[in-house]
Formats: structure tokens, C-alpha cells, sequence
């Protein structure tokens, strides 16, 4: 990346503040709604369903002299398949390189076995001790404001964290606070990303990614884990104003196949109806989604299969 034309960007570049901030924590407490709000776009896909997030995503924010590179990582827990170790790889790394750390938790719930493995990982490989680390307790806003009190100070007497928010990441209550407050402890630096840009993703991704979060939408239980979406192909269509976009959507089984197609293809096309529309907003062009469903054993054991589809196993 060349830093100099990107400075030329910013009047006062030299004055700049910039950094990384990773947002760890157990599956499903809300870190990529949080990088989402930030950032005032989805760069990252959302479900009610843990494990969302399997690779991390970036989240650029940038203020008066200040940028922040968020980082949306998978959800922490026990790594059993490939992709889970994948998983377990991405949020250490991205925890070794941050700046900051924000740990997030559900305030809705007492903490929890998996919120205690989540902190044990986090203390555990975390690889400079002066690498702040932020606690966010999110979703107040579904939370007894007595709960979170107590929960707040549970968490608070076990003294690791630099500084404590109570957030809510859907409604962004608190958020504006957290933001504040990161941006003025970053490091002086130059910004890693051009304005107007918001992701690393490329469309291509993003597009496998926004027909995924269609399929964990409609579908329950097991499924979504066993859910690759991989795009194919991703091209202007028959004229400049149209795209066309081919997207296979792996599974594990063969009934599982059946669920997700549903009765006479119905499911399949709701979830294409879904993903199309949402395409069309973000590309502002008509979209022509060619979905297909196949069935490949295993494939979050096989190496060889997340390697091809740019995993780094
Ligand atoms: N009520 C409420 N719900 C929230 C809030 N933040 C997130 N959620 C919901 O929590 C669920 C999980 O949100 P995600 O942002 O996908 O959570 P995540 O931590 O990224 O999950 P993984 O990617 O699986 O690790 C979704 O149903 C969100 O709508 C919040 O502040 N309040
Ligand atoms: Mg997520």
C-alpha cells in the first residue's frame, strides 16, 4: 500500500492517529453488529446463530485526525474441525497485532463457561502484557439495569481490563463513548486505508458472505455450521448496468441439501430473492444470482478444499 498518496488525503496528516483494534469474545455476543454500527455500513454478516464470523473482516473508521482499523474476528471457542482451528488461528493472530483489544461479553447473562474460556484464550495468548484491553459489556439494552451492575462489577474486580464500556451495539447506545475514547489513545501513525473506504472484503467475498448470512436466516440447528458459501464467478452481465454472480453453497449432507432447497425449491428461493436484493442495493446494479447447492462431505475437515477456497489451514 502506498502510504504517501494516502496521506495526500488528509490535510493534516501528520497529526494523525491510527490503529488497529480487535474485537474478540465468545460467539453471538454482538461483535460484528458493533463493527457494522461503527463503521455505519454491514461490512460484516449478522445471525442469531454462534460462529457467525468465520474470517476476520475490517472495519474502517475514520474521525477528525484520527483512523481506526476495526477487526471483526470469529467468535472464540473450542476448536474441534479444521475450519474451528482456522477459527482459533485468526482471533490469536489478531490478537498478537492489535493495538487494542475489546473484549466483549453479553450482559444479558451471568458469565458464562464459554465467556471464561473466551478470557482464559484472551489472557492466555495474548503476546505484548501492553497491549490495552477493553472490556465491552453489550446488549444493554435488553438487560435489568441491576444485572448489569452486578455483572459489571464481577467482571470489573478481575482487574485486567484497561477501561470498562456498557454498550449496545444494535441500538448504539454507548458506542459513540467507546469510539471517543479509542480514538484518543491511539499512536500517532498514518491512515492504513483511503476515505471511502470501509473494508478489505472484495465483492466477490462479500457476496458469498451476504448469501451465507441468507442461509443461516433460514435455516435452524445444525445447518448453518455445515454451510460453505463459495462465489464462482462475479462479472459485469449482459450490459454495464447488471452483474452477474454464480454462488455454490456447500453442505455436508444430502438431506441436508433437500432442507435448504426446501419443498419445490421454495426455500432456496427465498434465500436467492434475499441475497439478490441486498446485491443490488450495495452494487447499485441489477443483479442477475445464479445459485446452485452441492454436497461435499466433510468439508470442514478437508484442508485441501478450504485452502481452494482461500483459507489458510
Ligand atoms: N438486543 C441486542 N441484540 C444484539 C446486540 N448486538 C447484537 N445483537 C444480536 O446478537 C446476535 C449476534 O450478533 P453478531 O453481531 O452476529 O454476533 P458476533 O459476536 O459477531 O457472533 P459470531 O460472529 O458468531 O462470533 C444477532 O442476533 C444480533 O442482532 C445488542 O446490542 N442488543
Ligand atoms: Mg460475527
Amino acid at each position: 500500500m502506498n502510504i504517501t498518496n494516502i496521506n495526500a488525503e488528509y490535510a493534516d496528516a501528520n497529526e494523525m492517529r491510527s490503529g488497529f483494534v480487535a474485537v474478540v469474545g465468545k460467539p453471538n455476543v454482538g461483535k460484528s453488529t458493533l463493527v457494522n454500527t461503527i463503521v455505519g455500513q454491514k461490512v460484516a454478516i449478522i445471525s442469531s446463530k454462534p460462529q457467525t464470523t468465520r474470517h476476520r473482516i475490517l472495519g474502517v473508521k475514520n474521525g477528525p485526525g484520527y483512523q481506526i482499523v476495526f477487526v471483526d474476528t470469529p467468535g472464540i471457542h473450542k476448536a474441534s474441525h479444521q475450519l474451528d482451528k482456522y477459527m482459533e488461528k485468526t482471533y490469536r493472530s489478531e490478537i498478537k497485532d492489535a493495538d487494542f483489544i475489546i473484549f466483549m461479553i453479553d450482559a444479558t447473562h451471568d458469565l458464562r463457561e464459554e465467556d471464561k474460556i473466551a478470557l482464559k484464550i484472551l489472557f492466555g495468548y495474548k503476546n505484548s502484557p501492553n497491549v490495552p484491553i477493553f472490556l465491552a459489556m453489550n446488549k444493554i439494552d435488553k438487560t435489568d439495569p441491576k444485572d448489569l451492575e452486578r455483572r459489571y462489577e464481577v467482571l470489573e474486580s478481575m482487574g485486567n481490563f484497561q477501561k470498562g464500556f456498557k454498550i449496545s451495539a444494535l441500538t448504539g447506545k454507548g458506542v459513540n463513548e467507546l469510539v471517543n475514547f479509542v480514538a484518543q489513545a491511539l499512536p500517532p501513525g498514518p491512515p492504513y486505508f483511503p476515505i471511502g473506504q470501509v473494508t478489505d472484503q472484495n465483492p466477490g467475498v462479500q457476496a458469498s458472505e451476504i448469501v451465507r448470512e441468507k442461509v443461516l436466516l433460514k435455516t435452524r440447528q445444525e445447518v448453518p455450521h455445515c454451510v460453505f458459501v463459495h462465489t464462482e464467478e462475479f462479472r459485469e452481465g449482459s450490459t454495464p448496468d447488471t452483474l452477474y454472480i454464480r454462488e455454490i453453497i456447500y453442505v455436508e449432507r444430502k438431506s441436508q441439501k433437500g432442507i435448504i432447497i426446501g419443498k419445490d425449491g421454495k426455500k432456496l428461493k427465498q434465500i436467492g430473492t434475499l441475497a439478490r436484493e441486498e446485491l443490488e442495493v450495495i452494487s447499485g446494479k441489477k443483479v442477475y444470482l445464479d445459485l446452485w447447492v452441492k454436497v461435499k462431505e466433510d468439508w470442514r475437515e478437508r484442508k485441501d478444499l478450504l485452502r481452494s477456497w482461500g483459507y489458510e489451514v
